[in-house]
């Protein structure tokens, strides 16, 4: 919870949380002499409680009444490594599906399932395929998504990111018009799949999406459709935004995929956080620090294993993959000091001489 302070000079200032004072941080507002006050439970507070808070300052206390957003807890062991993020992999991976007829299903085919049935291929895809091997589209830097701005449309920027409000640009949506499509059905029933991984800290996460017309957040990899929901809204409707959250258990790479449609008339899609003062940053925006990183893939390391063992023309070959040294023992007695590196430290495949012993044991050691 959190307040901003005007003209607080030298003063001090407290807050109260369900009648008990509560020590919250104070810190300058850039570019103003206003406070920004700021207090966040040590625990997230429960979805959907009702809660009383109170800013104390020059002598008087002024309440506020708030009810906690819905939020959906990641189960542990779901994050990867933050340090797997590939950093020549900013972006996201999108699938962009278009049909020439309306989705079949419930609110004229705006509702989540149907949206993954286009993205299943139900009805037939006639969206322009993107540069990527699986027909996908690599997208570097933001989520800011307008049908006006698909070519063969007209119309004015839309949402909270735009140039009017010191925003960027809308974009256009990838792979439309579809083919055949002219018109305003050059913007009609659209699905798409924004997948990421999001480096995110432990804890409490506020996310939002501006969207025309639904949307569904979960957790998972491109085509995963059952991974926890993190927020889902089947509607028909205008650009509007909806904020949702989750709590993550530890920090790290968590993989999320957004699936939005557009049925008909305008269709738009911003996906951002909200800041420690409400402000809102798109997800994966380079110019802000605070921004959320995303990554549209991790770093694989390569497993160090043995991929064969041949003996041919009385030779013995031995193959493997990934980097390490290969070692060798003559005896094993469960001592580490019966491996040493053979000499040379050869790379894959290596000959085996015979030599004097009778047997020849090999291991690899990883060179991390
Ligand atoms: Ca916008
Ligand atoms: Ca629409």
């Amino acid at each position: 919870m959190g307040a901003i302070v005007a003209d607080l000079g030298s003063g001090t200032v407290g807050m109260v949380l369900d009648g008990v004072s509560v020590t919250p941080t104070v810190t300058d507002v850039p570019n103003s002499t206003d406070k920004l006050v700021l207090y966040t439970p040590p625990t997230p507070l429960t979805p959907i409680s009702n809660h009383i808070a109170g800013l104390v300052y020059a002598g008087t206390t002024n309440y506020w009444i708030f009810t906690v957003i819905t939020n959906v807890s990641v189960a542990s062991g779901t994050a990867l490594p933050s340090n797997q993020a590939d950093p020549n992999a900013r972006g996201f991976h999108v699938k962009v599906v278009q049909s020439a007829t309306a989705r079949p299903g419930a609110n004229g085919g705006n509702n989540a399932a149907s949206a993954e049935a286009q993205l299943a291929g139900t009805p037939a895809n006639v969206a322009i395929a993107g540069p990527e091997a699986d027909g996908s589209y690599i997208l570097t830097n933001i989520i800011n998504w307008s049908s006006r701005r698909v070519p063969g449309q007209t119309g004015a920027e839309i949402g909270n990111f735009q140039p009017s409000m010191g925003g960027p640009a809308d974009d256009p949506i990838p792979g439309l018009p579809g083919t055949g499509l002219t018109g305003t059905t050059g913007r009609d029933n659209v699905a798409a799949e924004i997948f990421a991984y999001l480096d995110l800290p432990a804890g409490y996460q506020k996310f939002g999406v501006n969207g025309d017309d639904g949307w569904k957040v979960q957790i998972g990899t491109p085509g995963q459709t059952n991974g926890t929901v993190l927020f889902t809204i089947d509607r028909g409707a205008g650009a509007q935004d909806i904020p949702f959250a989750f709590i993550t258990p530890a920090a790290g790479l968590y993989p999320v995929r957004l699936v939005w449609y557009q049925g008909g008339g305008d269709g738009n899609l911003e996906f951002f956080t909200y800041g420690p003062n409400n402000t809102k940053i798109t997800v994966n925006d380079r110019n802000n620090p605070n921004a959320v990183k995303a990554y549209y893939q991790i770093i694989t390391v390569s497993s160090l294993q043995f991929t064969s063992v041949t003996v041919s023309a009385g030779s013995v070959l031995v193959s493997w993959t990934g980097n390490g040294v290969l070692q060798e023992a003559s005896n094993l007695t469960g001592n580490q000091t019966d491996w040493s590196d053979v000499q040379g430290n050869p790379s894959s495949p290596f000959t085996v001489t015979p030599g004097a012993t009778a047997q020849k044991f090999y291991r690899l050691r990883p060179t991390q």
